[in-house]
């Protein structure tokens, strides 16, 4: 396991402990245990063979001998014994929207079910509300719940998916005969959920690539192990599909396999239209009249149309661009950003000090660094008071003398209050350099009162950002009932920023708003909401769901040098008469 998964591991078995009614002790110690590993940055491997793990404060050695396991691929006997303590079924219920380790506890003990399908039929027949801590209304959230686990099931967020990938072209890549090794599918789409992994092959004789790939290490299950197609189901219980073809088949593969299935529908009808044929093997003037495409770009301009990158392969609009040659100028890249906004610190509720957050993001090379942590109604992820905003402008300025090669900003997010305000006087958000405004309370207001809410908040001369505008938690919970058209349309009129949140959880605003971003100008900002360094490295997500919106760099703010930007921040103030 890599540092990231034993964060994972360790954080989920403070959860099992706590299901199990385990000493609160040592409930803490695995939780603060997974806190302190995500945190501490070098290199873990090294650490292990020098044997010094405890030497990370907040681990001692017992987490310390679960980590050296998980790090050399050995089974840790207690991680095995505390996963013993609780089923794995019943684990799955804190998948339920606002069901935690203390709520699994108290039905699993209460009623002494364990698989879902009896949690559901529990809560239609009124079993739970009887229990301490719940009432009539946890019962309908449970079975709102259950549907959603449903829905969403047998899908995957990113990081779990390239992950596998990851692990499975490694494998392949390396096999004899074998030309090329491309990701195809969803994840070469950059959709933000993953149903199953794609990888495409080319060899001429592809024995070793199938070999090597049924050998990768993790797999659960083989579910078909033909000679250019096998299936497997990986460890992580995700799906992984090989295709080998030969070398001359790969561009028409290529593009197949990446679909999406409607966008290919509609290029094979282009194709069929003037008498052609296109499938996964090539493209044909006649059955034995092959086309020689050298690339899938080749493929687009001998159907007359601009190459279309594989982010916009949705048939939402892109055969209806394609016909003009200039098409698609070059989308957003990770090496176009020069800088980042809206970033956690221990100041509240982040994992790491607002010095190495900075550090952090001078390694990447940016040249410049907002943070904006919690405001203070949003207590609990530590959100900040008046003073502790002011003291907090103490450390950023000292910081400033120190860092000459990176500029910082000093923000803040604001909770958009029940009512729309932001949740500081006018006179303490003034002395602020910038503001990300987001909704994390009051989910179910009714469409227009959430609309009205929102509205309010962007009309605010002080709000810069509009940060994550949907609410919604992929895989977990939809967005909030709101006039989302409504709103752009505001904040493009306010000269609002609008964000694409880049954690691989929120992905927020979604790519499908995209065509309306570009019609109503708007410029948008890719920003991790970082809440520790490691989590830094989500913008290449965020930069995927841009790109996927169909964003090239110049609307993006992130991509700006520092003086148009700041000029930006500005200018709402100043309109407002605010200087
Ligand atoms: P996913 O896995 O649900 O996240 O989405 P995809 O797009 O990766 O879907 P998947 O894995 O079922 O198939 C990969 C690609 O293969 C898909 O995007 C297009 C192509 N494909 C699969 N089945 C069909 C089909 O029945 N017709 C056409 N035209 N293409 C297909
Ligand atoms: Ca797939
Ligand atoms: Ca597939
Ligand atoms: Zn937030």
């Amino acid at each position: 396991m890599n540092k990231l998964e034993i964060v994972h591991e360790l954080s989920e078995l403070a959860d099992i402990l706590e299901i199990s009614g385990a000493n609160p002790h040592r409930v803490r110690a695995f939780r603060n245990g997974s806190r302190a590993l995500e945190s501490w940055q070098g290199d873990l491997v090294a650490l292990v063979d020098a044997g010094e793990v405890t030497s990370i404060r907040g681990i001692g050695q017992s987490l310390a001998s679960i980590i050296e396991d998980a790090v050399t691929g050995g089974k840790s006997e207690e991680a095995t014994e505390v996963r013993a303590l609780v089923p794995s079924e019943v684990l799955s219920w804190l998948g339920i929207p606002g069901i935690g380790p203390k709520k699994v506890r108290a039905i699993w003990d209460g009623l002494g079910i364990t698989k879902l399908s009896e949690l559901e039929d529990a809560a239609k027949a009124q079993q739970i509300r009887p229990l301490r801590g719940f009432g009539p209304k946890s019962e309908e959230e449970i079975l709102a719940g259950i549907e959603q686990l449903r829905k969403f099931a047998g899908r995957s967020l990113r990081p779990a998916a390239e992950e596998v990938a990851r692990r499975f072209v490694e494998a392949v890549r390396g096999a004899a005969g074998v030309e090329r090794v491309e990701l195809a599918g969803s994840l070469r789409r950059r959709r933000g959920t993953i149903g199953d992994v794609d990888i495409l092959v080319a060899a001429d004789d592809g024995t070793a690539a199938r070999t090597a790939f049924l050998a990768t290490s993790g797999i659960e299950r083989v579910e078909a192990e033909g000679e250019k197609k096998c299936r497997v189901i990986a460890s992580e219980g995700i799906g992984v599909d090989l295709r080998i073809v030969r070398p001359i088949e790969f561009p028409a593969a290529l593009h197949y396999f990446t679909g999406s299935k409607e966008h290919n529908t509609r290029l094979r009808q282009l194709a069929k239209d003037r008498g052609w044929k296109l499938n996964e093997y090539g493209l044909w003037r006649a059955d034995d009249d092959r086309i020689e495409t050298e690339d899938e770009d080749a493929i687009f301009r001998a159907l007359d149309l601009a190459p279309i990158p594989p982010e916009l392969r949705e048939d939402l609009g892109e055969f209806e661009r394609a016909t003009a040659i200039d098409a698609f100028p070059p989308l957003v890249t990770v090496d176009d950003l020069r800088g980042i906004l809206h970033n956690h610190s221990t100041w509240s509720d982040g994992r790491n000090t607002l010095r190495e957050m900075i550090e952090g993001a001078r390694a990447k090379g940016w040249i410049y660094y907002g943070t904006a942590d919690h405001s203070r109604t949003a207590s609990y992820a530590g959100g900040l008071s008046i003073a502790e905003l002011r003291e907090q402008r103490q450390e950023v300025d000292a910081l400033r003398d120190e860092f000459s090669d990176i500029k910082i900003l000093h923000g803040v997010e604001s909770d958009i209050l029940p009512d729309g305000s932001l949740d500081y006087p006018d006179d303490v958000l003034a002395e602020l350099d910038y503001v990300v405004a987001s909704v994390h309370a009051n989910f179910s207001l009714d469409s227009q009162a959430q609309t009205a809410r929102i509205e309010k908040a962007l009309r605010s001369p002080f709000t810069t950002v509009w940060g994550h505008p949907s609410g919604r938690l992929l895989l977990r919970r939809e967005p909030y009932a709101c006039d989302m058209e409504h709103l752009l349309r505001v904040a493009a009129e306010e000269g609002v920023i609008v964000e694409i949140n880049a954690s691989p959880h929120r992905l927020d605003l979604d790519w499908r708003w995209g065509p309306l971003i570009a019609e109503l100008g708007i410029v948008v900002g890719i920003h991790p909401d970082a809440h520790s360094v490691a989590g830094l490295d989500d913008v290449r997500f965020g930069v995927g769901a841009a790109r996927k919106a169909g964003l090239t760099p110049d609307r993006v703010t992130n991509t700006w040098e520092i003086e148009p930007y700041l000029e930006r921040l500005r200018a709402r103030r100043e309109k407002a008469g605010i200087a």
